[in-house]
């Protein structure tokens, strides 16, 4: 049985194989973020995050977008007051999908604008239809990069991309995304449940304490020096070693079968 929570500008599903699906649901604006929006996705993280049933997170867009941004319309004070408006409403969002210890995915079935781009970079994995479109908007606007893209960018792409990227704001489809190293995969729009779905199992069957470790480690080590990397792995490595799951993982290469890893 597939359960459903009810929100109103975004729908919430967990899937019986163990994947939440949040699916922002304002098609008729492309998806756009209100604060209700924003403030139901950070509940609806939060949620995941907490719930055992749930080991991976798809985020993806209703109708022909991902998402088109800010509502440029909605929020009158969005537009009046954006420093409030990000640090009241995008920041406790981010958080909050930055809290979830479970691999996070955004199927980037269309148009990602704007802080809906930043979106897709704040999540582990991005799966891309080739009809998909990277749009930064801010430069054209006269905006600077928000919502975490100033942060997840560069790391992915390199500086000087991520400043052509949003400075001449170039419009990339999924096909280029692809090439440009912004999306693990890409398919054809009608594949891409089909390849999503792929992604999504794989990932529902990793060790939940070894990944967030992992994704942590790989986080932190950018202001690390080495000899603070490995004392860091270290640390890690003993608590993933201390784990129930490292004992399956052993017992599984004795067993010559897969493992089943329960994240304790
Ligand atoms: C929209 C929107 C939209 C409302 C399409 N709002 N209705 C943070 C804090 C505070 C303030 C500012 O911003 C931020 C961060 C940001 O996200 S800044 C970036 C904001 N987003 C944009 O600038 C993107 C604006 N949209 C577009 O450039 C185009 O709509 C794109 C390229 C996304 C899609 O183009 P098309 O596929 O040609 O669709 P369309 O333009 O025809 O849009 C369809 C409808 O959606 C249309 O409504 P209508 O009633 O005319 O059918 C649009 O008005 C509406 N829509 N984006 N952000």
């Amino acid at each position: 049985m597939e359960q459903a929570t009810k929100f109103e500008h975004i729908l919430y599903e967990v899937k019986p194989e163990g994947s939440a699906w949040i699916t922002l649901n304002r098609p008729e604006a492309l998806n756009s973020f209100t604060g209700k929006m924003l403030a139901e996705l950070a509940q609806a993280f939060q949620q995941a995050g907490q719930d055992a049933a749930v080991r991976v997170v798809v985020i993806t867009g209703a109708g022909r977008a991902f998402c088109a941004g800010q509502d440029l319309r909605a929020n009158p004070e969005a537009i009046q007051d954006l420093q409030t408006w990000l640090a009241t409403t995008y920041r406790p969002m981010l958080m909050s999908l930055q809290g979830i210890k479970k691999p996070t995915v955004a199927v980037v079935n269309g148009v990602a604008a704007g802080a809906g781009f930043s979106l897709t970079l704040a999540c582990d994995f991005r799966v891309a239809s080739s009809k998909a479109r990277f749009i930064p908007a801010f430069g054209k606007i006269a905006l600077v990069p928000d919502s975490g893209m100033s942060q997840f960018l560069p790391r992915l792409i390199g500086l000087s991309r991520s400043l052509e990227l949003v400075s001449l704001n170039r419009d990339l489809n999924g096909d280029e995304a692809f090439a440009w190293g912004l999306v693990n995969r890409v398919s054809p729009p009608e594949q891409l449940q089909e390849v999503t779905a792929g992604l999504v199992d794989q990932l529902t069957q990793v060790s939940p304490l070894a990944y967030s470790l992992t994704r942590e480690l790989f986080q932190r080590s950018p202001g690390l020096d080495l000899a603070s990397a490995l004392i860091l792995e270290e640390d890690y490595q003993g608590r993933a070693g201390a784990s129930a799951d490292f004992k399956e993982g052993l017992a599984a290469f004795e067993e010559k079968r897969q493992p089943r890893f329960s994240g304790k």
